[in-house]
């Protein structure tokens, strides 16, 4: 079986539709499919400042609802990624190997650093992405399933696996990023032309999985549309009824076609509305469940345990291999 790898941030007290529909839907599906390994990865939650109180708990409340819309321990290794130290050990010879222009030129770090003015933000924040190639490296992982913001990231990723392997002898499996173009994008329900994100979409642009369901029907029903009538897929021309159209179809299962055919003749308002009946369903569940892991959480530390030390027989072999290549000497 092919390995698959992920990660996910508990930057938030809940994650949001782009997240599930980016990218954890997808670790779902491929538990059965690949060796897969899945992780909430704390050490890339602190490069812009943080709680240490608030980020105990979100990373609880982020397994909690990976395990609420599908992830299994059965079937995959969930685990914390600060629970395996090799991941900071090999990002350290990884940014040994990263150019300084070749890191300074990610978009992702651009664009945060310029919102948080540059002499803010951290080296974390500027390092993370070769923190992020040592994640998925160190599992020899083939696939990594991600949203489309991710792609650079993944390159870099596979830049850095094949310098060394070309310095130092074949050590690393080249991934491959598994970006499912319907998805790859879900957008600010206010901004259409911007992801939805939870750092900088406003709150009404944003599906979070864990609140209320009354409030995320009405952040559907008051969705920026577009100008026209007429419901059609065209995320150039119409960006926000284009998203909707793609929630829908994720959500339900319906294809995009389908729906435009339904809603022929009807208005935004409909679309909306049934949408966010949709959206309701697909919440309330995953709310429940979320909430019955957090209420055993000596279970949740018990199961994450036992991730954590599968995920570092893989890792510390490794990372074993990588010292003797670059040539640490042994210790006795
Ligand atoms: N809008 C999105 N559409 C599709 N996929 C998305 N992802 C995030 N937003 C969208 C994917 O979610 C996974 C987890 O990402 P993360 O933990 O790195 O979170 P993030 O990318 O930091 O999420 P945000 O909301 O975009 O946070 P900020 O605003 O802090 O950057 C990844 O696979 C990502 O591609």
């Amino acid at each position: 079986r092919p390995r698959v790898l992920s990660g996910i941030q508990p930057t938030a007290d809940s994650y949001h539709l782009g997240n599930f529909l980016g990218a954890v839907r997808n670790w779902v599906t491929m538990q059965d499919t690949h060796d897969a390994f899945y992780m909430v990865v704390d050490l890339h939650a602190i490069t812009g400042g943080h709680e240490p109180k608030a980020l105990r708990e979100r990373t609880r409340v982020s397994l909690a609802q990976l395990l609420a819309v599908g992830l299994d321990p059965q079937r995959s290794t969930i685990f914390v990624q600060s629970h395996v130290p090799e991941h900071a050990q090999l990002a350290w010879i990884l940014s040994c190997l990263t150019g300084f222009g070749e890191a300074s030129r990610m978009v992702q770090f651009k664009d945060k650093s310029a919102k948080q003015g540059a002499d803010r933000s951290s080296v974390g924040l500027f390092t993370y992405p070769i923190l992020q190639a040592a994640d998925i490296l160190l599992y020899q992982a083939d696939e990594v399933p991600v949203g489309e913001d991710q792609r650079q990231h993944m390159e870099l990723t596979r830049d850095l696996a094949g310098r060394f392997n070309g310095l130092f002898g074949q050590t690393f499996t080249l991934p491959r990023p598994y970006i499912v173009k319907e998805t790859a994008k879900i957008l600010d329900l206010q901004d259409p032309t911007s992801k939805m994100s939870k750092s900088s979409s406003s709150p009404a642009g944003l599906i979070e999985l864990l609140e209320e369901p009354p409030r995320s029907a009405k952040k559907v029903k008051s969705a920026v549309t577009d100008t026209g009538r007429e419901i059609i897929y065209d995320p150039v021309e119409k960006p926000g009824v284009s998203n909707l159209l793609t929630i829908f179809s994720a959500l339900s299962g319906r294809p995009v076609p389908a729906l435009v055919e339904a809603y022929e003749g009807k208005g935004y308002g409909d679309l909306k509305k049934d949408l966010a009946e949709v959206v309701v369903e697909f919440v309330t569940p995953i709310q429940r469940e979320t909430k019955r892991f957090l209420d055993d959480p000596a279970e949740l530390d018990k199961m994450l345990a036992i991730g954590a030390a599968k995920a570092r027989e893989v890792a510390s072999a490794t990372l074993a291999s990588v010292y003797d290549r670059v040539g640490f000497l042994p210790p006795l």
